[in-house]
């Protein structure tokens, strides 16, 4: 598995799949989730409101991923996760975010995709600390078992978050 890190607006990705840092309604929100809902245009949150919903309002639990057709994006197909709101380390955070990268790629290889972008999972609205947060992802990607995507984008909004991603990858891998 080839991982990358870039810089970049997530939706603008030509890849089989992009990773929607969402909440358990799926029904859009800001960040990277906003942007996300605005690109694929209102297919989108069409086919995220015909997710079932596993308890009220819930349709998917943090950890979980789903996936939806792209529509307007470049990317074939969104795939859903919700990642942990940081609340001081303590709360099982670092599981939970291992599961949604897990949850991710496992997605993917059902659905057969050779490539995958990521955005930064939890940090931002939901305040995980970055230099933490890229430790457990890239960790958690390294992990996946084979048969997945071979090629895995982690797309950061910022050269500054990318700095950090690197340097979580030159360390772990
Ligand atoms: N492309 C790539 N990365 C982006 C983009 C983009 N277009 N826009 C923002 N980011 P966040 P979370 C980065 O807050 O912390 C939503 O309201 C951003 O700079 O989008 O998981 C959901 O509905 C940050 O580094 O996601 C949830 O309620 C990273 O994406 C909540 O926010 C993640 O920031 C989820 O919070």
């Amino acid at each position: 598995m080839d991982i990358q890190i870039i810089t970049g607006d997530i939706t603008s990705l030509d890849v089989d799949a992009i990773v929607n840092a969402a909440n358990p309604t799926l029904l859009g929100g800001g960040g990277v989730d906003g942007a996300i809902h605005r690109a694929a245009g209102p297919r989108l949150l069409q086919a995220c409101r015909a997710i079932p919903e596993v308890s009220p309002g819930v349709r998917c639990p943090t950890r979980e991923a789903r996936i939806t057709l792209g529509f307007d994006l470049p990317a074939q197909y969104v795939i859903h996760t919700v990642g942990p709101v940081w609340n001081g380390g303590g709360s099982r955070e670092p599981d939970l975010l291992a599961r949604c990268y897990r949850q991710s790629m496992t997605l993917a290889m059902e659905y057969d995709l050779a490539s995958i972008a990521f955005p930064a999972i939890s940090c931002g609205v939901y305040g995980y600390p970055p230099e933490q947060a890229s430790r457990v992802a890239v960790r958690s990607l390294l992990d996946t078992p084979n048969g997945g995507p071979e090629r895995v984008l982690i797309c950061c909004f910022s050269d500054a978050m990318a700095d950090i991603w690197r340097n979580a990858l030159n360390d772990e891998a």
